[in-house]
């Protein structure tokens, strides 16, 4: 028996801080149409898709603002939502939250092929800085300009299995995962915006695109899970991000990849019972795991090695 899905991470190029909505939609559109005539059922949007990744900078109020939704859909992703719904395609789209009481998240919606929302995830892990820093090249201001989720990783019912939502550096904790491997998620979509210059420590320019990979298939692995990758790439306002959007199987394997670091379609066909073959082994989560062991990772302070 198989339980296949048809689903296309719709790798984004830079978008420019002038490029309006109704540009960017465009863009989004013309994807949407190409994965739908290819078959696809889902079309996977990377993290913050409506907008140039704006953290670089650090903006007043005014401006800040200006990168933000105010509803979901609003007037100019109203299209997006309608034309997916013609075309009978499911999407999930990364996009800066403004909440009517002035919450500010950077948040994802996953939109059911007959136009419904059937989950709203906010990013629980913001990396980054809380100040500008003037030595940096640019700015990563996420933990200026957000606050971090409060709702936490949740799976949904959708697209015939088990979905998530996780959002860019959430991808480098394997927490993000096994959450939401203990809730039968089948399917995680993850989109990320990641420059490659991280300041900090520039050792590591080299290995962005190791480190993407080796997070999202161990995760994939060990969580007997497919996981939908999809990056916004290629030169931002001078900013280089990393492309590789990619759809791992549950085996870790990467079953396809982008080749370019521009607006580019990734397809796969996912058979959600390939997941059990992991679940319901070497990862049956019931009869192997030793939660008992494991208070050191919800317990806020551990004792160190000496105490
Ligand atoms: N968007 C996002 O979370 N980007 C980070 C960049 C590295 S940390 C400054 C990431 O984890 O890819």
């Amino acid at each position: 028996m198989s339980r296949e899905l048809v689903v296309a991470a719709a790798q984004l190029g830079p978008i420019a801080r002038a490029e309006t909505r109704e540009e960017v939609v465009e863009r989004l559109l013309v994807l949407l149409r190409d994965a739908a005539a290819q078959g696809a059922q889902l079309v996977v949007y990377p993290e913050l898709a409506l907008t140039t990744f704006f953290p670089r900078w650090d903006l007043d109020d005014d401006e800040l603002l200006t990168f933000f939704e105010r509803e979901m859909p609003g007037v100019a992703t109203q299209p997006l939502f309608d034309e997916a719904a013609r075309l009978g395609v499911g999407f999930h789209l990364g996009y800066a939250e403004l909440t009517p009481d002035g919450h500010r998240y950077n948040s994802a919606v996953v939109v059911e092929r007959d136009g419904s929302i059937v989950t709203k995830y906010r990013k629980v892990h913001l990396p980054g800085h809380e100040e500008p820093e003037g030595w940096r090249p640019f700015q990563h201001l996420e933990r200026k300009h957000f606050e971090p989720g409060p709702d936490g990783f949740h799976a949904a019912r959708a697209f015939g299995g088990v979905i998530g939502v996780a959002l860019c550096n959430d991808r480098r904790w394997s927490e993000t995962y096994r959450v939401l491997g203990l809730q039968g998620t089948e399917l995680l979509m993850i989109g990320y915006n990641t420059p490659l210059h991280y300041p900090p420590d520039p050792e590591q320019d080299h290995l962005q695109g190791f480190h993407n990979n080796l997070v999202m298939a161990s995760g994939a692995y060990q969580n007997g899970m497919f996981v939908v990758g999809v990056a916004k790439a290629g030169v931002e306002e001078g900013v280089e991000m990393l492309a590789e959007s990619q759809i791992i199987a549950p085996s870790g394997e990467v079953v396809a990849q982008a080749s370019t670091s521009g607006d580019e379609l990734v397809i796969a066909v996912c058979d959600l019972e390939r997941c059990e073959r992991y679940t319901r082994t070497v990862f049956d989560f019931r009869r192997y795991r030793r939660p008992e062991m494991y208070g050191a990772i919800t317990a806020r302070d551990v004792p160190s090695v000496d105490e």
